[in-house]
């Protein structure tokens, strides 16, 4: 496989402009009629290549003439005047066989395109690339009710639609939508009064599982106009569900397309978490109008230029709607799940990447949600005044543009005044920086020390100091703010910040609000994080103080032997009984870290983890955590109980997460009678899987599993919920089997992106499971990615990346993996997408 490298960018040699496309829809034989105007440019050559993959190509012609191109397996290239000229050519493809999900595809007798980041080349020949941008005009031909396109409607009949989109886009947003398919409709003013007509297309039966998604876009709508200023640009907004899709949700102009499990939702088919991720993921594509489509990237390398700030947008609205601070921990969650291991392992690569063999693998935790944490650092260094500034100095100076990071730092610099050379080391640099704080003391003087230190990797063999934002207060012994909240910009290796005139030695409490994304180590005595546990005036960090404990009490545990800690107990059961506090962030209180994180901290401690020792730490300090909660435990589930009708808000989602982590709690020890006794009564599907997952997980769930799949079996977003369970509430030592029976059920549709991942996704997310010392998990799992890798070769390459930590466990498992990885590399036909993931982890 060849490298592509940032170095090399160069322009295109043409303008593009204009694109007139015409389908005639055919499962096995649809063709595409290209008409592309071309203008070249002084230094064009005489010859243009067009990207072109699995295309059969019926005629093409210049200017009225036939040609006679010189076809590759990646394109065409053909000699042109130097004068503006029209291409038009006729392609034939096959939608029904491209299992790949990329390019035009069928889903359940639907057509449906995801063209990001190079899919449009499975369409029709063209400059596949992001800094391409033109006007489309599309005609659709086809015996299907609903025919769809980018932009606004200009014609329909039976059986024929044309569309026109006239902003310059670039073909990676290309999308077209055919099929019997209904509309769940509203409509929405513009702050100027421009009315949008609001459509989401589903499959018949689905019509009642829109609303809230349908909400959520006109939330984003109202948001981006308060908050960013930003208003919508076309007649009409169209989002389709789609089942089967690689991604979560794709930006199309004007035509988002979804996994469907990304936006229906019914109170009985959803859960909370699920409305939420909805919301969220709804926002994220409709802010990517503005942050992606009408300021898009010069090329895949700038990829973060568009998902790391639509992230960082997309939490922003997200605090604004529910709690800000639960959003702010939970995102830390996810980060240090997904993207720390990325960083600290073989697929390290910097933000925006340099270099890459297959863009598809860097649509990364890296790119987005470090992309999205930078963004963040930036907002912290320049304030929200500057931010805002900056912002609408970006939208001013390159709408309609295709723009690089460089772009983008220089409209902070210029609305800001800020240099911003050492901050651009966030872009280029691999790595999760560790930040060690030690502090001194000397009458009424004092002082925090901070070293910074970025371990070397393949992509930054010589990293330099960043630019590292650590807010920090300082505390009283009687827990008074006696510094609030500042930045302190630690810019060198190591540098201390002095405090003057402080009335008694403080408690610091340090990176509030998680304000870097960095691995902290506090060289300060224990206590300091039980005090922060019961004092911190900053929710996220007192969070991390209770986690902190936790971290500190489970790696005693497993290192010594020693017993679950009082003190984190204690603290536990304080934070519990403050009534004030909000629900949701007490439940998220009562979670113990990762496993996984657990692993990561031993190996930084020089130590080799043993996923089973991890794994009955973690259940021992959940018993411990159980029986010092007992007196508490039955007053707080009967207290959050929701008894009002069902609405997915943050408020009733809130009671119920602390309702249900105490539910689960109290089974340690009272075993599984209220479980059940919710689950005959549960009318949502948030209280009937929480149910379940404690019948599973007590070993008594046999009944209930079978009565929800008699329930379920015709859905099939809760029956990926059915099975995804089973795995990962099974003991560590019957996770694989589990997932390997699962893998006959019938309804074990491997193709379907979601369905896979129901089953093995969730065998490689139970940690001690998968790394169970049989290695039949590893066997398993990569029996399936061969499998799916001549069929899907995307979300193939991308579950790869559940090895990725491999070099982290014992010799005898580091054998077990090697050899499946072997196993799988040795394949004559892999793909180039996972080719690339398994080469780079294997090392
Ligand atoms: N652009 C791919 C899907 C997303 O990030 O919105
Ligand atoms: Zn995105």
């Amino acid at each position: 496989p060849t490298t592509i490298y940032l170095k090399d960018y160069k322009p295109f040699g043409f303008e593009v402009t204009s694109v007139a496309l015409t389908f005639d829809l055919h499962p096995n034989a649809t063709r595409v009629k290209s008409r592309i105007a071309f203008a070249p440019k002084p230094d064009a050559g005489g010859k243009i290549f067009l990207h072109g993959e699995n295309l059969t190509l019926v005629s093409a012609r210049i200017d009225g003439e036939p040609v006679q191109p010189e076809i590759t397996t990646e394109g065409l290239t053909c000699p042109v005047p130097d004068a503006p000229f029209v291409w038009e050519a006729e392609v034939e493809i096959d939608p029904a066989n491209n299992t790949a999900l990329e390019g035009l595809y069928m889903s359940n007798g639907m057509y449906c395109t995801q063209c990001e980041a190079e899919g449009f080349r499975k369409i029709t020949y063209y400059p596949d690339r992001p800094d391409v941008m033109s006007v489309f005009t599309v005609t659709i031909n086809g015996p299907h009710p609903v025919l769809l396109s980018n932009g606004n409607p200009v014609d329909a009949s039976d059986g024929h639609a044309e569309w026109h989109d006239p902003w310059p886009k670039p073909a990676y947003l290309f999308a077209l939508v055919a099929g019997d398919l209904v509309a769940h409709s509203d409509r929405f003013t513009t702050r100027s009064g421009r009315a949008v007509d609001l459509n989401l297309y589903v499959r018949p039966g689905d019509e009642g599982k829109c609303a809230f998604g349908m909400q959520a876009l006109k939330d984003s709508m109202r948001w981006d106009e308060d908050v960013y200023g930003r208003e919508y640009d076309l007649d009409v907004f169209n989002i389709v569900a789609v089942d089967d899709f690689n991604m979560g949700a794709m930006e199309n102009k004007g035509l988002n397309i979804f996994n469907s499990s990304a936006v229906l939702a019914s109170p009985e088919t959803a859960t909370d978490n699920n409305f939420e991720r909805i919301e969220a993921i709804i926002a994220h594509e409709y802010f990517h109008n503005w942050t992606g489509n009408r300021i898009t990237c010069r090329d895949w390398f700038q990829l973060c230029l568009k998902e790391g700030l639509t992230v960082f947008r997309d939490s922003q609205f997200t605090s604004d709607m529910r709690s800000a601070p639960v959003k702010r921990i939970s995102d830390v969650i996810d980060l240090r799940a997904r993207q720390f291991p990325e960083d600290q392992g073989p697929l390290a690569h910097p933000v925006r990447p340099e270099s890459f063999q297959e863009i598809n693998n860097f649509y990364t935790a890296t790119v987005y949600e470090k992309g999205a944490e930078v963004i963040g650092m930036l907002r912290r260094l320049v304030g929200a005044q500057g931010y805002d500034k900056a912002l609408s100095l970006y939208f001013d100076r390159h709408d309609g543009q295709a723009c690089t990071i460089e772009d983008w730092l220089k409209v902070f610099e210029d609305a800001t005044g800020r240099d911003l050379a050492q901050f651009k080391r966030w872009y280029s640099q691999a790595g999760t920086p560790t930040v060690t704080v030690r502090d001194a003391w000397y009458s009424g003087t004092y002082i925090l020390t901070f070293t910074q230190d970025l371990k070397p990797s393949a992509t930054t063999p010589d990293p330099q100091p960043q630019v590292i934002p650590i807010v920090t207060g300082l505390l009283s012994r009687s827990g008074e703010e006696l510094v609030p909240s500042q930045v302190l910009e630690l810019t060198e290796t190591s540098q201390s910040f002095t405090f003057e005139g402080l009335p008694e030695r403080p408690i610091p409490s340090v990176l509030r609000g998680f304000s870097a994304p960095v691995v902290l180590h506090r060289e300060m005595p224990e206590e300091h994080q039980a005090f922060l546990l019961a004092h911190d005036t900053d929710p996220f960090n007192r969070w991390e103080a209770g986690r902190e404990l936790a971290r500190a009490s489970l790696l005693a545990m497993i290192r010594d032997g020693a017993k679950p800690d009082q003190r984190y107990l204690d603290g536990m059961h304080a934070v519990m009984a403050e009534d004030g506090l909000d629900p949701a962030y007490r439940a998220l209180m009562l979670g113990l870290p990762a496993q996984s994180d657990l692993a990561r901290t031993l190996h930084d401690m020089g130590e080799v983890p043993d996923p089973a020792a991890i794994w009955t730490a973690s259940e021992t300090l959940r018993d411990a955590l159980a029986e010092r909660l007992s007196d508490v435990l039955p007053g707080l589930h009967e207290a959050h109980q929701v008894r009002e009708d069902y609405q997915p808000n943050a408020e009733q989602s809130g009671r119920r997460s602390l309702a249900n982590a105490t539910l689960s709690l109290l089974a340690r020890l009272e075993g599984p009678a209220r479980a059940q006794a919710q689950y005959d009564a549960a009318d949502n599907m948030t209280q009937q899987l929480a149910a379940l997952a404690v019948l599973l997980r007590e070993k008594a769930g046999d009944n209930a599993l079978h009565a929800f799949e008699n329930q379920w079996s015709h859905d099939r977003l809760v029956m990926d919920k059915w099975f995804g369970l089973q795995v990962m509430q099974a003991a560590p030592d019957a996770v694989a089997a589990t997932a390997q029976k699962l893998t006959e059920h019938a309804d074990f549709n491997w193709k379907n992106p979601n369905r896979f991942r129901s089953v093995l996704g969730a065998m490689a997310s139970h940690h001690a499971g998968f790394h169970h010392d049989s290695g039949a998990a590893y066997t398993l799992l990569a029996d399936w990615l061969i499998k799916l890798d001549p069929v899907n070769p995307q979300t193939t390459a991308r579950m790869c990346a559940v090895f990725q930590t491999w070099k982290r466990y014992d010799e005898g498992r580091q054998a077990m993996i090697a050899a499946e990885l072997d196993r799988i590399l040795a394949l004559p036909e892999l793909s180039r997408d996972t080719t690339e993931m398994l080469t780079r982890i294997r090392g």
